[in-house]
């Protein structure tokens, strides 16, 4: 714990209270006796794996209220962790120590929406799938789409600049969002919330705050770009004998799909056999395979879209490309499609501890980082079935569309020797390959020493100027990445 921040008195909690008023909701007062029970979502991430120690968890409900709460912690020294839904995957919404939660489940409120435009205005605790259903009533689609869409929050998207199933579509927050309202640690309100898609006066400073992951400021509205609901969703499944075809499936699928195909996903047979061993579901083909690929088409013309993908599974599997393969006949059968993609995380979290890489490799050598992996962890004596095993399995799946790979090393419990094992070689070989050892869920506690491997000391020092800058006394989000 870092001795320049003030501890919690009865005294900083009257000013809390007094602000927010006490009806209950607004504030978890451990410092007053509310129980451990009652902080404890708000200090264990979703992995289970980091766990703080916070005695205060404040839900300001407006801009004003998150302003005057900052302001405050800045001039007594009070550090803070903003949280959205935490789901995050690096251990950055959660305190390290006693830093104060400002929980943003309040500011729910969608504000505006221009049906012409698409651009959509919203605080920044509005949970990613209400969002969608919301501009799913209007004919419009958030541009952004992932598994723990039940949970997050678009506050929490943009923190960490997440990426998702649809990037390969839809592209980057970074190019999505067309502005932002933040509070900075001092109180200062940054009104940033432009709705125009051409903004090319001077710096472009909302930026900093997609990725920042609280480090900077708290983000409390967000205005975003919003594309039409395409009219035709298609889904196929494929299975694949090697990666080498799933490459070549995915230049195939960019060949005769371009302007529909809408999402590229890999998964390899450890990680759909655990979602199978997990859900029990009957699995979508009738063999197995080494590899299998998840391909979505998003168009206006169902027919047209259909025939599209038909033509192009026929093509793959005539040339041998695809060994075999599906097409969802209905919208329940999408779903199950895309539940053997988006449900691995949950299932890999019922085996115990996942040691989880999220990483941007080259695309010809990405799986090659997996089959290292296992090896090595083989070689060290550490995988296997029985009890005395600490592994249970390595598996790799992610968004081939994007060269993104999720390495996950499951464990029957977080274990010591096992990461020693994993770290720093999985951090050393993908520098090799200048890849990016964090490719969407961010740096957090998790990568905190790791920086070093995708970015140069000159980068990391003009981090460290930029945090300076913003916040001069290190109460954001102290302890994470920067
Ligand atoms: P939190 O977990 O609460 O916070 C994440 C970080 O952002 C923390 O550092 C926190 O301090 C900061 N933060 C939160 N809100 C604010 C705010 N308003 N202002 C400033 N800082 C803030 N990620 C992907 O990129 N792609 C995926 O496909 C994907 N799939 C997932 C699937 C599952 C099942 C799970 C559990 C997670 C997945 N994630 C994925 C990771 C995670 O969901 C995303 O990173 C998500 O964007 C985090 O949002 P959140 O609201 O839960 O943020
Ligand atoms: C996904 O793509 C998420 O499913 C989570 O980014 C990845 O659990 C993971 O490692
Ligand atoms: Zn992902």
């Amino acid at each position: 714990r870092d001795d320049r921040f003030s501890r919690l008195t009865p005294d900083h909690v009257a000013y809390f209270r007094d602000l927010l008023g006490d009806n209950g909701s607004a504030l978890i007062d451990g410092v007053n006796g509310a129980a451990d029970d009652d902080l404890a979502p708000f200090n264990s991430d979703w992995m289970r794996k980091y766990r703080g120690h916070c005695q205060l968890v404040l839900k300001p409900s407006t801009t004003e209220e998150f302003s005057k709460i900052l302001r405050y912690c800045n001039e007594h020294m009070l550090a803070v962790v903003p949280q959205g839904g935490n789901t995050g995957l690096v251990g950055g919404s959660v305190p390290v120590f006693d830093e104060i939660v400002l929980s943003m489940s309040r500011m729910s409120r969608i504000l505006d929406f221009d049906e012409v435009s698409g651009t959509l205005v919203a605080e920044a605790g509005v949970i990613l799938e209400v969002a969608d259903q919301f501009l799913a009533s209007k004919g419009y689609i958030f541009p952004l789409d992932l598994g723990a869409k039940g949970s997050c929050q678009l506050g929490g998207n943009l923190a960490t600049n997440a990426g998702g199933l649809r990037l390969l579509r839809y592209g980057s927050l970074h190019g999505t969002v067309l502005g932002i309202e933040a509070v900075l640690p001092d109180g200062t309100v940054v009104d940033d919330l432009s709705r125009l898609r051409k903004n090319n006066t001077g710096y472009d400073l909302k930026q900093l705050f997609i990725g920042a992951e609280g480090t900077l400021g708290v983000i409390t509205k967000v205005s975003i770009q919003c594309p039409q609901r395409p009219a035709a969703q298609n889904v196929a499944f494929f299975g694949l004998e090697s990666y080498e075809q799933c490459q070549k499936a995915f230049r195939e699928a960019k060949g005769q799909l371009s302007e529909i195909l809408s999402a590229f996903e890999l998964m390899d047979e450890g990680s759909q056999a655990l979602v199978h061993r997990v859900t029990g579901n009957k699995r979508p083909l009738e063999s197995t395979y080494p590899f299998y690929c998840l391909i979505e088409t998003s168009g206006s013309n169902v027919d047209h879209d259909s025939e599209k993908l038909q033509n192009f599974l026929e093509s793959v599997m005539e040339q041998g490309v695809v060994a075999d393969g599906t097409l969802a006949q209905d919208e329940t059968q999408l779903r199950s499609l895309w539940s053997w993609r988006e449900g691995i995380t949950e299932a890999l979290g019922h085996l115990g501890g996942v040691y989880k890489y999220d990483v941007s490799i080259p695309l010809p050598q990405m799986y090659q980082l997996v089959e290292d992996t296992r090896a090595r962890v083989a070689e060290a004596g550490l995988l296997g079935d029985s009890e005395s095993d600490p592994v249970r399995a390595v598996v790799g799946y992610g968004h081939m569309g994007d060269s993104n790979l999720h390495l996950n090393v499951a464990t029957r419990a977080f274990d010591e020797r096992v990461e020693k094992v994993l770290e720093p070689f999985v951090y050393e070989w993908i520098a090799e390959r200048q890849g990016s050892i964090s490719a969407e869920h961010g740096l957090g506690l998790a990568k905190k020493k790791f920086i070093g491997y995708s970015r140069s000391p000159i980068m990391v020092g003009l981090m460290k100027q930029i945090k300076g800058l913003y916040d001069p006394k290190g109460i954001m989000n102290p302890y994470k990445y920067i």
